[in-house]
């Protein structure tokens, strides 16, 4: 069976690489239907090498053409008012947006880790695709708390330009080129509060009433929700001038009574679905952002005991943001409802 699937929000940067992860995946496709604002409608975008006509979104495009699969990724405001007409369409709403995910009925899913949450999409026809940072600590939390049951995390991140879309890309280049012209400080500061060559911001997203960034708080909110466990986190989230792999520093607290074995703790990452450890200290290998970089894979290393306490370890977390953050993840969401749903 195939299914006709749209791409809302088919021009910008995840867009443009769900279509490249469903040709890499072979997804049962009969049509795909790229949907965008009036703007870029009429322009074209390529799938298996065949040019497909970008359409302009609006309420009557789901039904038109019959779409069944309808993948978001035009921002929170475009999934609040057009995702309801993919639903009344028919279709299976896959929300690349912060838009839906804490609504307590809405599954919020990396396949990975809680699978089984997808059959709650009956009740809206719609299931959220977590925030980028959150994805891939969660890829690595999973199989910790079954090891030893996780008290706490404590995570600074290292975030990619390319969480801000091609507009922070642009940016960081066009500021990295402005820098060997000695102009840097003509250049424009759109997509990012302050300058981010050369620099780091330990701000992303806007503040909230806590001091914490509505970015830390969504690694904290949406780590409980998917993992259905209310641990201590706290996040710092901090750009840097990385085109498309986000880091993480990652400290774990496993329950009071465990004593780690260290061994034992890599043993099971290693063996998580889509989990890589790269960890050689004395070789100098350990996970970066360029190895890391159009993979659909989430590395870690530098997996390390904390140097007083036996229920402590630290570790580097690194993966792809517009891959494993955002399009593979809704790619692999989707093939996981083909799968459940439609006994495939
Ligand atoms: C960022 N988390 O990196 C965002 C993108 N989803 O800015």
């Amino acid at each position: 069976r195939k299914f006709n699937v749209a791409v809302v929000g088919a021009t910008g940067a995840v867009g443009e690489e769900l279509l490249r992860v469903m040709d890499a995946y072979d997804f049962p496709i009969n049509n795909i239907i790229p949907l965008a604002s009036a703007k870029s409608a009429g322009s074209t975008v390529e799938y298996k090498n065949k040019e497909y006509t970008v359409l302009e979104l609006t309420e009557t495009a789901f039904e038109e053409n019959d779409v069944e699969i309808a993948f978001f990724s035009a921002g929170g405001s475009i999934s609040a008012k057009f995702a309801k007409f993919a639903v009344e369409a028919g279709a299976v709403v896959i929300d690349n947006t912060s838009h839906f995910r804490m609504e307590p009925n809405i599954p919020l899913v990396v396949p990975e880790v809680n699978p089984d949450d997808i059959s709650k999409w009956k009740e809206t026809g719609i299931i959220a695709n977590p925030n980028c940072s959150t994805i891939q600590m969660v890829l690595s939390l999973k199989p910790l708390d079954e090891l030893y049951g996780i008290k706490r995390v404590d995570v600074s991140t290292y975030q990619a330009v390319s969480g801000a879309g091609k507009a922070g890309m642009e940016e960081l280049v066009k500021q990295m080129q402005a820098f060997f012209a000695f102009k840097l400080d003509e250049t424009k500061k759109e997509a990012f509060a302050h300058q981010i060559a050369l620099n780091v911001i330990p701000q992303i997203d806007v503040a909230q009433s806590n001091g914490f960034t509505k970015e830390e708080m969504k690694m904290i909110n949406e780590t409980q929700k998917i993992l259905h466990k209310q641990m201590q986190i706290a996040a710092t989230c901090v750009r840097v001038p990385v085109l498309r792999s986000h880091s993480e520093s990652i400290t774990v607290t496993f329950d009071d009574d465990v004593e780690v074995d260290i061994d034992k703790v890599k043993e099971v990452l290693g063996n998580f679905d889509n989990v890589d450890v790269i960890d050689d200290l004395e070789n100098n290998q350990y996970p970066m952002p360029i190895i890391s970089t159009d993979t659909d894979t989430t590395f870690v290393g530098r997996i390390r005991k904390d140097a007083y306490a036996d229920n402590i370890i630290h570790y580097f977390n690194v993966a792809d943001q517009v891959r494993v953050g955002a399009a593979t993840n809704s790619v692999r969401i989707a093939l996981k409802w083909i799968e459940m749903e439609n006994d495939i």
